[in-house]
C-alpha cells in the first residue's frame, strides 16, 4: 500500500545536500517518489509500505550526515 512520510531534516546547507538526499532515497526499493525542500529542512516521501518503512529511511538520510526524524 503507498504511505506518504513527512521527515525533518536537520543539517542540510546547500541545494547538493537535498539532491544527495533525493538521490540517495530514491535509490532505495519501495521509493515512488521524493522531494526534499532545503529551505523547510523537510522531505516528502511516497513509499511502498509492503518494501520499506520509515526507519529504513531515515537511517539512509543519517547515514549521508544529516538527522531524520518522522513529523507526526
Ligand atoms: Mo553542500 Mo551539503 O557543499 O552536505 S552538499 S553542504
Amino acid at each position: 500500500m503507498t504511505k506518504t512520510l513527512q521527515l525533518q531534516i536537520e543539517g542540510m546547507t546547500c541545494a547538493a545536500c537535498s539532491a544527495r538526499i533525493e538521490r540517495a532515497v530514491s535509490r532505495m526499493p519501495g521509493i515512488q517518489e521524493v522531494s526534499v525542500s532545503l529551505p523547510l529542512g523537510q522531505a516528502s516521501v511516497k513509499l511502498d509500505n509492503r518494501l520499506i518503512g520509515p526507519e529504513q529511511i531515515k537511517r539512509r538520510i543519517d547515514e549521508l550526515g544529516y538527522s531524520a526524524k518522522e513529523e507526526l
